[in-house]
């Protein structure tokens, strides 16, 4: 029976070690490789804890299996000796109570940067996220938000609204935080610029939803009666998810949209379409510029 115990707690150690090193090439822990550079940091946080777990289930296969083979082997018909009772210990309590604790410690204070970078007001970008405004050649005054749009989570869609044009000037205006008569607006279709930091302001019209692009790694609840910054930055220009990851009624199955980041030009222009379309107003103009 000691060899049974023994060969089955080294089989499942053996079999995670085998998962755990083969997941990451067959793409079983993530939706594909991180999209934003601070979804490799939270990749890597995820690693960190994927290895100490798994140190931890060995360890402890490896002393049930040793405790059951010697438990097993008193059992045997020439064992001289009688099993061993214990009724705890308390030197053993204090380690694996000290041990775990000092661990979670550990981890809370390595992920305290990560956490600061993803969520903390003070630690965002603002500087990068200055430069894009300028390069979109959005007429700013000092406390202008720094957001390029604001997205309304609601049952069971993505409602965006973005900036509109200056009428005089024709500049890319500032995201008010009240709707103003200027701006333009999409549902569940999210541009932003790409390769560098921007910011979007979250909100809900009725029950909490949860904004959730799986490939950047970005997740954070909408709550009703807030209004709640993310900056994101999308490494590729391309198609992302985005879900909502919070149950949030009979249709959250379908509460999908696309986020598409572009070049800041690509972005510019997608803007001047929104506006383009809401200002039709379905009367073609003549050549000499009259309604016809
Ligand atoms: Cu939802």
């Amino acid at each position: 029976m000691k060899w049974f115990w023994c060969c089955f707690f080294t089989f499942w150690p053996i079999l995670a070690v085998i998962v755990c090193l083969a997941s990451p090439s067959l793409g079983w822990w993530f939706p594909g490789e991180s999209a934003s550079p601070l979804g490799e940091r939270i990749d890597d946080l995820f690693y960190m804890i994927l290895i100490i777990s798994t140190i931890t289930f060995i360890g402890t296969q490896a002393g049930l299996a040793y405790v059951l083979f010697r438990g097993a082997a008193d059992t045997d018909k020439d064992a001289s000796h009688k099993a061993w009772f214990s009724h705890g210990s308390h030197e053993l309590e204090v380690i694996w109570s000290v041990v775990p604790a000092f661990i979670l410690l550990f981890i809370a204070l390595y992920q305290m940067d990560v956490w600061a970078e993803y969520r903390v007001k003070d630690a965002f970008p603002q500087q990068k996220m200055q430069s894009v405004l300028d390069r979109l050649g959005q007429e700013r005054e000092a406390d202008s938000s720094l957001a390029l749009a604001e997205v309304t989570a609601r049952q069971f869609e993505w409602r965006i609204r973005y900036p509109g044009f200056d009428p005089e000037t024709g500049d890319l205006l500032p995201l008010m935080p009240e709707p103003q008569a200027t701006d333009l607006y999409a549902v569940n279709d999210l541009h932003l610029p790409s390769s560098s930091p921007v910011m979007i302001n979250l909100k809900t019209m009725d029950v909490q939803h949860s904004f959730f692009l799986p490939e950047l790694r970005i997740k954070q609840d909408a709550v009703p009666g807030l209004i709640i910054p993310i900056w994101l930055e999308a490494k590729e220009q391309r198609t992302y998810q985005l879900l909502c990851a919070e149950l949030c009624g009979w249709g959250h199955y379908k509460m999908k949209a696309r986020f598409v980041a572009e070049s800041e030009e690509n972005f510019l222009n997608y803007l001047r379409r929104l506006h383009e379309e809401q200002n039709y107003d379905r009367v073609e103009k003549t050549d000499d510029g009259a309604a016809e």
